[in-house]
């Protein structure tokens, strides 16, 4: 519970009693308290306690709508053809926006996605090989990987060709980014008798793991709860 600055006080000069919005920050995210009244200055010592309650569970700060938004970035990786517009439209609906990376025509999608309080703003990247970049694809994908500051890396690989897809793997996780690995096309791997132990997997690589077969929508679920656990973790 460190680095915590109140944001937003009084909106438009509205009396302070009047607020709707409030925000506040914890380290780099951004929450919003909705429906904050009787509060004589959001400003005071005393109030910025309250605030310091109510964000340490403390009931004593009554009136605040209990609907603290987390806002995440999460970006998925991987080789093409492996599946990641899929997972892209599994998690994130049908909605979404289409746009070329500036200064290229390089298309990147975006959408939208909420889990439990959870909302996170989810990237679709062009198809990728290596960290070090060959096509205008991968160039976007690898400066879109160092300047978005995902929370969240899912690198997504065929279950048919492991050996030939980890080594991105290691580069991302070599890099520092936040990664999870999505071992999507299980089904595919089951039908050639190709076993992979997700479990080891992610005791060898120290990352989460996850056996998918997204166009079966078969692991989404369980895809969405680690996302979700790492991300709390990660904010705690
Ligand atoms: N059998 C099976 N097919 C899948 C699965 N996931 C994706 N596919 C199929 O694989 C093909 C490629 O999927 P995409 O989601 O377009 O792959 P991508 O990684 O976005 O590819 P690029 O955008 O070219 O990098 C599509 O025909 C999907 O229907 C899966 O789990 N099982
Ligand atoms: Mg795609």
């Amino acid at each position: 519970m460190r680095n915590i600055f109140i944001y937003a006080g009084t909106e438009n000069g509205k009396k302070d009693k009047d607020i709707m919005n409030f925000f506040y920050q914890v380290n780099d995210n951004y929450y919003q308290l909705k429906g904050v009244y009787k509060m004589s200055c959001c400003h005071s010592g005393k109030n910025k306690k309250n605030i310091f309650g109510f964000i340490k569970g403390n009931k004593n700060t009554r009136n605040i709508d209990n609907s603290l938004k987390l806002h995440k970035k999460l970006v998925l990786v991987g080789n093409p053809n492996v599946g990641k517009s899929v997972i892209f439209n599994c998690l994130t609906g049908t909605y979404a926006t289409v746009s070329n990376y500036p200064g290229t025509t390089v298309e990147i999608f975006k959408g939208a996605c909420r889990i439990n309080n959870v909302s996170f703003e989810v990237i679709d990247t062009p198809g990728m090989y290596s960290m070090i970049p060959i096509t205008e694809e991968e160039r976007v994908t690898r400066t879109l990987l160092l300047h978005e500051k995902a929370d969240l890396v899912v690198h997504v690989v065929d279950a048919k060709n492991l050996q030939r897809m980890l080594p991105l793997t290691l580069q991302l996780i070599e890099t520092g980014l936040p990664v999870m690995l999505v071992v999507n096309m299980m089904d595919e791997a089951e039908k050639l008798g190709i076993k992979i132990d997700i479990d080891k997997l992610s005791e060898i690589l120290k990352i989460p793991v996850v056996g998918t077969a997204a166009a079966l929508n078969r692991g989404i679920d369980i895809l969405k709860r680690r996302v979700y656990e790492y991300v709390r973790k990660s904010a705690a």
